[in-house]
């Protein structure tokens, strides 16, 4: 069981973010992946282009989709906008066509629900703030090779709004990820920084409320370079980045995401789930 340090509980407090190297064993990222393969072959089977939508943070135009609007309670793939030509078919192989898949692996995967419900990761999340814990959304995030996506700068609570903040993410590296193929940037403290931006679901799909439009200092952001099997951990509040991945190794990663069930959760999110799949906690 872990036992955060006085110097991790510190980092986490004052950096928004601690790295916790080896916390998944090879043989755990192995299953992962090796369960990854397989629902990926699922969707290759079954799943018609046409359906699925591409997921791009910089365009913006899965928001509106109702693919992905209505994604928060099952698991679903997203294509790379890069996966297909000028004629609209698949340039690459499906099985590094996608860009991400979820959103509630976590709830509706049997190995991804064992995975996330872990006496570990309770004890952390309890050591990281969080009274009582709902895990609210997941994903696998592919980056793959040579087409993988940029990730825009953002705050998870843009999106996974509560009243007060609560969201954390635990990111999983499933592949050694380092700045060649995409991995993970952060702003150290910049969760102390007011948030920028609320997104909203409206009748018309999501509607981003802008704050301040101040972009991000991009030279201010360090890069998270870790080994498959580290966790990452981030305040909902910190500024986050991946670079495209234009290197020829897969950069996958897990990602959960968890707020407080002693907040507010607003009604105005886009994930909400429906009455017959309440959120849950680590049990
Ligand atoms: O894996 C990435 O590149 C981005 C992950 C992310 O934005 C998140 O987990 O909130």
């Amino acid at each position: 069981m872990i036992d955060l340090t006085t110097d991790q509980r510190s980092a986490w407090a004052d950096q928004g973010f601690l790295v916790l190297p080896n916390f998944v064993d090879q043989p755990s990222v192995e299953k992962l992946n090796t369960r990854i393969d397989h629902l990926v072959d699922g969707f290759a089977a079954d799943l018609s282009t046409q359906d699925a939508t591409v997921f791009s943070t910089t365009q913006q135009s899965h928001a509106q989709d109702d693919w992905f609007l209505s994604s928060g309670a099952v698991v679903r793939p997203f294509f790379e906008d890069g996966a297909f030509d000028d004629d609209g078919k698949l340039c690459v192989p499906f099985a590094e066509a996608l860009n991400k898949m979820g959103h509630a692996m976590h709830d509706r995967d049997p190995v991804f629900d064992h995975f996330s419900r872990t006496p570990d990761l309770a004890n952390l999340v309890s050591q990281l703030g969080v009274a009582d814990p709902l895990l609210l959304q997941s994903m696998v995030i592919f980056k793959p090779p040579r087409i993988g996506g940029e990730v825009a700068c953002h705050t998870d609570h843009t999106f996974l709004w509560t009243d007060p903040p609560s969201v954390i993410g635990l990111w999983f590296a499933l592949d050694d990820a380092t700045v060649d193929n995409g991995c993970l940037w952060v702003l150290p403290s910049g969760h102390n920084q007011p948030v920028r931006s609320r997104s909203r679901l409206t009748a018309a799909g999501t509607v981003t409320e802008v704050f301040d439009p101040a972009p991000y200092d991009m030279q201010q952001l360090i890069p998270v370079e870790v080994k498959a099997g580290t966790l990452v951990a981030f305040s909902g509040l910190l500024p986050h980045w991946s670079a495209p991945n234009t290197s020829t190794t897969a950069r996958r990663a897990y990602t959960l995401h968890i707020i407080d069930g002693t907040t507010q959760y607003a009604a105005d999110n886009w994930l909400q789930r429906p009455r017959d799949l309440p959120l849950r906690g680590f049990s």
